[in-house]
């Protein structure tokens, strides 16, 4: 029986799922004296330091933490759960961590994308049950923009390079810690989860793993999901945002199958896009609930869902807000929340005073479960001039003139899936989304998606430049080699298709295998 503890945020089902898997029976803290009274602790957290230790302390958790801690008692802290091990974070000014290994929690200052987000190798330095058994060509999956900074090398078990090379897990004694998810690192995660179940038998000894690690660039598959006019929830693809064909609504397959088989072929991310989220409100479209639940029990690698998140009235009256919603796909298994529609309308507000609100669905849940867990989703369409003093938008000159042979364009946003245009551009639009707290832009393009073009590279370099957050580049992918021109002539630390994959064109796999040798991949799939 393994002990877990959930202190309220972020996706504790996936850690369920996987200890689950491995044929483990896991029970939740509900009480201090659970923590006592463990066999084995599991303490995973996302979002944000002082939130969590605020958490604990308001339950009355830290004191038996420590005690478990200190008795040296079976420990696996994931993530947050590493960094509260620590004195202090840099993230939380003044607000004491564990302090069971000295040492703090530093903010990356490194000149890349913050967070840190994606599959990178670890470094491994001492030997570990936990360890045990990997070939070191591993990667794992990362997401954080906090890591520890121990003030003594004896705790450290591996390292991984991002800028620097800082400490990607810890071990003291029967303690230990790892700042990626094995929950959400595929086999090689599992492994890990399994040697801590099984407390690492067998000798133990160092695999060997290169001194620097790389960031994988990660291919996503993207399930955009409605009900068709049965009613059944399909996947569904358009072509530049029109999903019907001949007036019905184009059926790929099931969203959970599909999913599943993205999983088994590589896939580093699944996305899934509720596309009629303006219109319905997503927690009575119980469905995409479901969708998600009977997903993370067999994918685990990180999950995002976008639609209808925002502020909502439903037909009773009752109000709930975008945070709410969040909060009920975080707990059904999703990693990330995508945000389109609100984020348009929240930069429009932003743009007249200049001023944070801290109401708007970015802030709140950014401020609950970090900004790693906030994706922005924005649907730019072109807008040609033939001249750039024509808007104040930003402009770039294009190669691929408009049909009346303009040299110019921008990019505006619109909302409701393409329906409306707003007067707002996509490179303000994730600048300011970033300012706000969101933690990586999914930046689709209307213009090329479904047509099997090649991703918008001028696009994706005009919004690259403008954050420092990492972007997803969507729309267009027709094949092997567009994924290959996106990461060459572009920044983007991900690229994201749907019909390819659907239509089964090039499989997830094909996609790895051409790009293997010449950008950094995940190599492993499912198995
Ligand atoms: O506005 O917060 O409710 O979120 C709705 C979400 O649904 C947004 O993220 C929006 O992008 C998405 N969406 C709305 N309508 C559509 C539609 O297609 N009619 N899908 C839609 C957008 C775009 C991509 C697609 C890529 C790759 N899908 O994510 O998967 O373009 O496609 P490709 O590889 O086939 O070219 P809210």
């Amino acid at each position: 029986m393994i002990t877990l503890l959930d202190y309220g945020a972020g996706n504790v089902r996936s850690v369920v799922n996987a200890i689950e898997r491995l044929g483990e029976k896991v029970r939740m803290v509900s009480a201090k004296q659970d923590i006592l009274n463990a066999d084995k602790l599991v303490f995973p957290g996302v979002g944000n330091f002082g939130n969590m230790m605020r958490i604990l302390t308001t339950k009355d958790y830290v004191a038996p933490l420590i005690d478990y801690l200190q008795a040296d008692r079976p420990f696996l802290g994931i993530c947050l759960g590493l960094q509260a091990l620590f004195e202090e974070s840099e993230e939380a000014p003044g607000l004491k961590g564990m302090g069971i290994i000295p040492g703090t929690v530093k903010r990356f200052q490194i000149g890349l994308s913050v967070p840190h987000i994606g599959w990178n190798g670890i470094h491994i330095k001492k030997p570990s049950g936990l360890l045990n058994g990997l070939s070191g060509k591993e990667k794992f999956y990362f997401v954080h923009s906090y890591h520890v900074a121990p003030r003594e090398t004896d705790v450290v078990l591996s390292t991984t390079t991002y800028g620097i090379d800082f400490v990607s897990s810890v071990r003291k004694g029967n303690i230990t810690a790892t700042q990626f998810h094995p929950e959400k690192s595929g086999e090689p995660g599992l492994f890990i989860l399994k040697n801590f179940l099984g407390s690492g038998k067998g000798e133990e000894r160092i695999p060997e793993t290169p001194s620097k690690t790389c960031l994988a660039k990660r291919i996503i598959a993207c399930l955009d999901v409605r009900s068709n006019d049965q009613g059944d929830l399909v996947v569904t693809k358009g072509d530049q945002y029109d999903v019907r064909e001949d007036g019905t609504v184009r059926n790929l397959g099931k969203p959970v199958e599909l999913a599943r088989r993205y999983y088994e072929e590589g896939a580093d991310e699944i996305t899934f896009l509720n596309i009629t989220g303006f219109r319905d409100f997503p927690l009575e479209d119980m469905p995409m609930i479901e969708v998600l639940k009977r997903t993370s029990e067999n994918v685990f690698v990180p999950l995002t869902i976008g639609g209808g998140i925002r502020d909502f009235k439903d037909r009773f009256g009752k109000s709930y807000t975008a945070l709410e919603v969040a909060t009920e796909y975080f707990r059904s298994g999703a990693d990330k929340i995508s945000i389109g529609s609100d984020a348009v309308l929240i930069v429009e507000e932003y743009l007249k005073t200049g001023e944070k609100t801290g109401e708007s669905s970015i802030e709140t849940i950014s401020a609950v479960y970090g900004n790693q867990a906030v994706v922005v989703s924005i649907d730019p369409r072109r807008v040609y001039i033939s001249s750039p003093h024509e808007t104040a938008h930003p402009v770039i000159e294009t190669a691929y003139p408009g049909p009346k042979g303009e040299k110019y364009c921008w990019y505006q946003c619109t909302i409701k899936g393409g329906r409306e245009g707003r007067d707002v551009d996509a490179v303000t639009l994730a600048r300011v989304c970033e300012l706000l707290g969101a933690g990586e832009i999914l930046l689709n393009c209307i213009d090329r998606d479904g047509t099997n073009s090649g991703f918008d590279l001028e696009l994706i370099n005009s919004v690259k430049s403008a954050v420092t957050i990492p972007v997803i580049a969507s729309s267009g992918a027709g094949s092997a080699q567009h994924f290959l021109e996106v990461f060459q002539h572009t920044t983007a630390e991900s690229a994201l298709a749907a019909g390819i994959f659907h239509r089964r064109e090039v499989p997830v796999s094909d996609v790895k295998s051409f790009l293997k040798g010449k950008v950094e991949i995940r190599e492993s799939g499912a198995s």
